[in-house]
């Protein structure tokens, strides 16, 4: 059985977004035609808590894009973004949702942050994704949303990690920085991912 992840596709990383990824929108037509294609999807949303660690303006002289130590985990400060219950924060309604089976919310603890939707970037916690995919029979997982280079990412490494068959669709997702991506698609390449275009899977 396969499943599609899609990852925080949220005004926030969208153009206009608190933390907008560049051409954001060319993945929202893409996506609308994958949801289609696939049996069982599931969601992320990035859902921070106000003052969040992850963001620069809970530390004081620094920074968005600068990095600091974040409770023993190197941390990338980001803009204020996907604030619990903001506009910013909710699932984007340019996407044809109605397909979605369960959204898998992460990021709520203001001390760690959590890219992957699978686990905080400490592997302290799961979110519970792995169990459900694997009690609805999932062995493969197409991954695709925003951004390229963080959450999918460190989704698609997570779900390697737990033993699923993983694919990332490279046209359905952008990234926030191109050459960390191009690191990203190596690495994944290098623990057993494949990368698809989605014509290859909806043939056309
Ligand atoms: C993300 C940075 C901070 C993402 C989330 O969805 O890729 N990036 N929070
Ligand atoms: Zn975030």
């Amino acid at each position: 059985m396969d499943a599609l992840i899609l990852v925080d596709i949220q005004p926030d990383f969208l153009p206009g977004g608190a933390l907008a990824v560049p051409d954001g929108n060319a993945i929202i037509p893409v996506v609308n035609q994958l949801v289609t294609h696939f049996d069982l999807v599931v969601a992320t949303q990035d859902w921070h808590p106000s003052g969040h660690g992850s963001f620069a303006s809970a530390h004081k002289g620094k920074q968005p894009f600068e990095a600091i130590d974040l409770y023993g985990l190197h941390q990338v400060l980001w803009p204020d973004h996907c604030v619990q219950g903001s506009a910013g924060a909710a699932l984007s309604d340019a996407i044809n949702w109605d397909k979605i089976a369960a959204i898998f919310r992460k990021g709520m603890n203001p001390g760690i942050d959590s890219y992957s939707g699978f686990y905080d970037n400490g592997y302290r916690k799961r979110t519970g994704l792995d169990g459900y995919l694997k009690a609805l029979g999932v062995q493969r997982v197409f991954v695709a949303g925003l951004a390229a280079d963080y959450c999918v990412y460190y989704t698609a490494k997570d779900a390697l990690k737990e033993g699923f068959d993983t694919v990332l669709i490279e046209d359905a997702t952008r990234p926030i920085d191109a050459s960390n991506f191009k690191e990203a698609k190596a690495d994944l390449k290098s623990k057993g991912a494949s990368i698809m275009y989605s014509s290859e899977l909806l043939g056309r």
